[in-house]
Parts: C-alpha cells; structure tokens; sequence
C-alpha cells in the first residue's frame, strides 16, 4: 500500500499520495494543488528534493481519533467520532480550528490540517497546522446537549493539547458557544488557566476582533488586490455566500468600505437583495444566524424586496468580486464561467478551498484576482495567535491595535503573495495561489530541513 520511491515528477508523487490515502478526495485536491506550486520551485531547489520535504510535509505527524459518549434530553446514549490531526509542528505549537458537522470525516480534517499548516506559516507567527471536530451536528440541538457534547469531546481530546503543544479554536458549527463550553471543561480537568484555546469571551481571555478577523482580513486582502490594481472596493458589487461567523464580518468590512453586498446563503438557498444589504439589515442577519439560529429564507420576511432562491448558490448574480465565505467545494466550474461572465473582478476564499480545482483554473486563465484560502481567510488564525500571546503576556490589547496588527499581517501576507506569484514576462499578472503556495511553503520546508530526518 505504502510505496515509497522517490519520485522526479509531479504524477509519479501524486500516483504516491493517492495510494497512500484512498478514497481521500479533500485532501488529495489540497495537496494537488499545493504541489502544482511549489513542484517547479524544488526544482530550482534541489535540497528539498532530497530531503523528501513535500513527502513529510503530506504526512501527517499524528492523527487522533476518539469515541464520544453523551447523553441528549431525551436520556438517550449517543456516539459521536472526535478527532484531532496533528499535521506539522515545525514552525511553533500546533494550531487550528475544530469542525462540528455530519460530514466531518478523516479526509475533510487532512485537508484542512494540511492548508492550516501553509497558511499559519503565511502569517509570520510561530504557529504549526492542525485540525480536528466530530461528525456531531449541532442543528437542532438544545443548549445543554451542546453543552454536554462538549464537555464529552473536551474529556478526551484534553490529554492530546495544550498551550505549548495545540491551542484549538472554532470552525464551522464552532462558535463562541462552544468555545465556552470547551474552554470551561478544559480548565477543570486540567486546573489550569491558559490559553489553549482562541476565540474565547472577551471576559475569559478572548482578543477583541478575534470574531471579526477572519471576514475583516478577507476583505481587507481584497483591497490590497484591487490596489494592485489601481482599483478599490468602493462601489463595487459583493456576492457572499455563508451566513455565518466568516460571511457575516466580511459583509460588514465590505460595506464600511463603501461596497455594496446583494447576496449572503446557507445551506437551504441564498438571498438577493439588489437594494444592498445595509448595515441594518445585516445586524437582522446576525440575529437571524447567531440568536435565533433561524435559517437564511426568514430575511425576506423582513425586507420583501429581496428574493430567496432555494437550494442554490449565489454564483449566477451579477457582481464585481465573490467571496465563498461558507465551505468547502461551493463554487464549481460552471459557476465560475457565470461569474466571469457577469465580469468579476476579483474572487477572495473566506472558506477553506470553496472553489473547486477547474474553476481556479479558469479564474487565472482569465487572469482574475484570485485570492486562495490560504491566503484571504488567514486573519482568523492570525489574531488567533494575537490572542495566544496576549494570555501569555496577561494583557488585553484595545480594538484599534488588534485591527492594526491584523492589517499589517494581511499586507505582509499580500506583499509575499506578489513576490512568489508574478507572472507574465512583465510582472503584470500575480498567481495568489501560486504566491501563497510557495511563500507558506519556504518557512515550514526550512525548519525541516534544519531538523535534520525527523
Ligand atoms: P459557521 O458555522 O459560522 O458558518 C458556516 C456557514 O456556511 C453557515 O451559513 C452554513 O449554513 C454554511 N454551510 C456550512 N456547511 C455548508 C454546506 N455543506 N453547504 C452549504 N452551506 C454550508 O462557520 P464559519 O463562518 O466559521 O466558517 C465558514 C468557512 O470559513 C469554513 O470553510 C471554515 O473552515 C472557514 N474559516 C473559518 C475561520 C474562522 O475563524 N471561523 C477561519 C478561516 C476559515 P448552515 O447554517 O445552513 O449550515
Ligand atoms: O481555518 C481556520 O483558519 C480556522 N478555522 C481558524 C483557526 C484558528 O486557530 O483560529
């Protein structure tokens, strides 16, 4: 099952990794794509090749997997699959988000341990990759089955972090809720205050902006684009899809910047509303999605001038830039034509890979800026970090210092993009994905290289 040769060429390497991980498309299309990048770039650098970095790189160091047992309202038994995928600690303890949602599964957490590992290096902060989460759905679910799922999952997975070794935080179906529940069981068991978990209550050690930072670094990515450019946000036309925590404050930056957002989903159908969904109307939207837990259709009941379009994606609007702010494999080749025909500007990932492979392809064939996850949604792990060492310092940094850091760290972020991605004989087209791709990769391949075979 295992073969291990070294291979010269891209599809002899791709052959290995298919073997290696069956039936694993998640995370065969993340490491695809991060190879296409960085294959032509060890050729240039043969120290990599023969250290076998990107063989190491796609394994993970460890992967947990664990029985969770709770009981639900009713007093029924339930059994639920937790996980934690330790991928690559090189660079600092590791990080990244835990995922609660029927389709969690090993090949979805690869993935995104994988991409985590590459985008905590693009922050510049000592941070490695990791992922974990349970297929446990949180919908429908009362406040004390979340509660008591957990405290289920916290039991187990405290033995395998710590602030030193993992620091998790939330993802989708993980908000400041669970956060709570998990940072509280983690403290009791442990008898411990720090911080080894981000995203927690501003009254228990969480950063200002933190909620804010994964939509607000999204879009503040998308302006640095434009700018490069000589172009801006204002006036231009958003299309979002998502309603939760990264959709939500990529739709409020959007508009202080003088952006106009017309749609927002989730997973029933999205929203259109050409009139622009104001600040107003966004303050419905999170109560609608954080309070009530209501689903994305009940925003026509308060603004029928707006439609709702069930079961769909809002990819076929007319709008200037596109912001897959909801999951995974949500926009697909035929809706990337529909979007370029409808003469996108730019496309920033706020979700972790939401755009299918050929329909990246066809966005830098038409040479559309094209922000890759890895690189646009980096904000939320990066004042992650900004969290982590606020605990260890027992400080709590103000608003306006948070948001400059996450600035700076976005411009940083930008700045690598263009020095590894352009292209064209003159410089004029920047690759993102190819920059973020190689830029992550220069960090973590480095370390490893310096730790000698480990
Ligand atoms: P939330 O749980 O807050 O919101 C998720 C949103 O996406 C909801 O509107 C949900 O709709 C929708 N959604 C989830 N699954 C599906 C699906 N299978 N099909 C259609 N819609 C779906 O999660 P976040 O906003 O935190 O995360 C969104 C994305 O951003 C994810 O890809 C995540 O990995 C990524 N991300 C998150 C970061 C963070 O800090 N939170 C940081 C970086 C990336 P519904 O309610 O109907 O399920
Ligand atoms: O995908 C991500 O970057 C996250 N879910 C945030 C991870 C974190 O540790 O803040």
């Amino acid at each position: 099952m295992y073969e291990d040769t070294y291979c010269e060429d891209i599809t002899c390497f791709m052959g290995g990794v298919e073997k290696r991980n069956p039936g694993e498309a998640e995370f065969i299309a993340a490491v695809r794509e991060v190879a296409e990048s960085v294959f032509p770039y060890i050729e240039e650098h043969p120290q990599y090749r023969k250290a076998r970095i990107l063989e190491r790189m796609t394994e993970p160091d460890r992967i947990i997997s664990f029985r969770v047992t709770w009981e639900d309202d009713e007093g029924n038994i339930r059994v639920n699959r937790g996980f934690r995928v330790q991928f690559n600690n090189s660079i600092g303890p590791y990080k990244g988000g835990l995922r609660f949602h029927p389709t969690v599964n090993l090949s979805i957490l690869k993935f995104l341990g994988f991409e985590q590992t590459f985008k905590n290096s693009l922050t510049g902060l000592p941070m490695g990759g990791a992922k974990g989460g349970s297929n446990f759905n949180p919908k429908g679910k009362s406040d004390r089955e979340i509660m008591r799922f957990c405290q289920a999952y916290m039991t187990e997975l405290q033995h395998y972090i710590g602030e030193n070794t993992d620091v998790p935080a939330g993802d989708i179906g993980v908000g400041a809720r669970e956060i709570s529940y998990l940072f509280g069981q983690y403290k009791r068991l442990r008898n411990e205050w720090t911080g080894t978990i981000t995203g927690k209550g501003l009254s228990y050690g969480g950063s200002l902006i933190r909620k804010e930072a994964t939509g607000y670094g999204c879009v503040y990515f998308t302006k640095l684009m434009l700018e490069e450019r000589q172009d801006s946000l204002a006036g231009k036309r958003v299309a979002i899809s998502g309603s939760g925590n990264v959709a939500i404050y990529a739709a409020k930056k959007a508009l202080e910047l003088g952006a106009t957002v017309v749609t927002m989903s989730d997973s029933s159908g999205f929203i259109y509303d050409e009139s622009g969904i104001n600040e107003e109307k966004l303050e419905t939207v999170i109560q609608l999605k954080e309070v009530e837990r209501a689903r994305i259709s009940k925003y026509v009941e308060s603004y029928p001038e707006a439609t709702f379009h069930e079961g769909q994606r809002p990819w076929s609007v007319k709008a200037d830039v596109a912001m897959p702010c909801a999951t995974q494999n949500e926009l697909n080749l035929s809706e990337a034509k529909a979007l370029v025909a409808n003469g996108v500007l730019a496309v920033a990932e706020g979700a972790n890979m939401p755009t299918d492979a050929d329909a990246v392809e066809y966005f830098l064939e038409h040479k559309i800026l094209f922000a890759p996850a890895k690189a646009a949604n980096a904000g939320g792990v990066a004042v992650s970090g900004l969290e982590q060492s606020q605990n260890s310092l027992r400080v709590s940094w103000s608003r306006e210092e948070v948001d400059d850091r996450l600035k700076a760290i976005m411009a940083d972020i930008h700045t690598n993009c263009v020095k590894y991605g352009k292209e064209d004989a003159d410089g004029s087209f920047v690759n993102y994905l190819k920059g973020a791709n190689i830029a992550g990769f220069i960090k973590v391949a480095d370390s490893m290289l310096a730790y000698g075979a480990v």
